[in-house]
């Protein structure tokens, strides 16, 4: 299912973050078909920075909660495999026994840092992530789809290098590449998409080119957009106002209509189907 979303170049998919079940549970209701369980998003609804500072055991169990909640098909941040290809290869195994459809996982050294904070992004070597790619893939296979992730641009190496991690790591078993870039404008991950030429299929992160339209993307054969945080921004931005609100009025009369109700959160979480339960299995008649 993740494999025909993001493998086929038959149309443009997006993916949409969720850093819990609650989360999931909207974005599948809004209508997505598959989601990306953000790192960034899981650390901050921890209280962690996205730094590997959640082990990945923590991770793993997030993941669960939102697969078996959602029953979507869930693209997990690895970020860089939580150590060397032991810990790569063994962060793939329990995303498979959790019921992960992919991992994607960034040439990052460890412990990372999110790829929008400061100048100091250290790339791995090639040839050793390529080894990182080429044991998750061994473990894995064709349970997990597998997605390398390319932070050159981030780390300030350009083009070239983006191409040269690009084929070195479809020759290692990506079944996609991720090409991360925090420009303001899409122009580099369109220069790279038009290099590339599909050799393996295009999955981007707009979150700082935020601003160019989707159709630019379908012009250029990307075949994965990642809505990569947006969710748990929008929790951010309105748990903020409401405390505010709460704060500053000493009560919560006023915020009630701008809230979701309690019978939103029942639904959404299927309550009904505990009733209809509850009388087919409590009853001992
Ligand atoms: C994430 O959502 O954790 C990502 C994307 O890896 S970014 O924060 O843009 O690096
Ligand atoms: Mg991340």
């Amino acid at each position: 299912m993740l494999r025909a979303q993001i493998c086929s170049n038959r149309d443009l998919s997006f993916l949409m973050e969720a850093h819990d079940a609650l989360s999931g549970a909207i974005a599948k209701r809004a209508g997505f078909k598959g989601l990306w369980a953000s790192g960034l998003a899981i650390a901050s609804s921890l209280g962690y920075r996205d730094a590997n500072e959640a082990s990945w055991s923590q991770l793993v169990d997030v993941v669960e909660r939102i697969v078996d909640s959602t029953e979507l098909p869930v693209l997990v941040d690895g970020d860089g495999g939580f150590g060397n290809f032991n810990n790569a290869r063994l962060l793939a195994r329990k995303l498979r026994q959790r019921g992960a459809a992919g991992v994607a996982l960034e040439d990052s050294c460890f412990p990372k840092m999110n790829s929008f904070i400061g100048d100091r992004h250290p790339l791995a070597d090639i040839d050793e992530f390529s080894g990182r790619l080429r044991a998750v893939k061994d473990t894995v296979a064709e349970d997990l789809v597998l997605v390398a992730r390319i932070e050159a641009l981030i780390a300030g190496h350009g083009m070239d290098e983006a191409l040269v991690r690009a084929s070195a790591y479809a020759a290692a078993g990506a079944d996609a590449i991720l090409i991360h870039s925090r420009k303001s404008t899409a122009d580099e991950i369109l220069s790279f998409a038009s290099s590339w030429q599909n050799h393996r299929p295009v999955v981007i992160v707009p979150t700082k080119y935020y601003r160019t339209p989707v159709s630019s993307y379908r012009d250029a054969g990307i075949s994965t957009v990642i809505w990569a945080n947006h969710s748990m921004r929008a929790a951010t931005a309105a748990m903020r106002h409401v405390c505010g609100r709460i704060i500053a009025e000493e009560g919560v009369a006023s915020i009630e209509p701008a809230i979701a109700t309690l019978e939103e959160i029942f639904e959404l979480l299927r309550y009904d189907e505990l009733a209809r339960a509850e009388e087919r299995y409590l009853d001992p008649g």
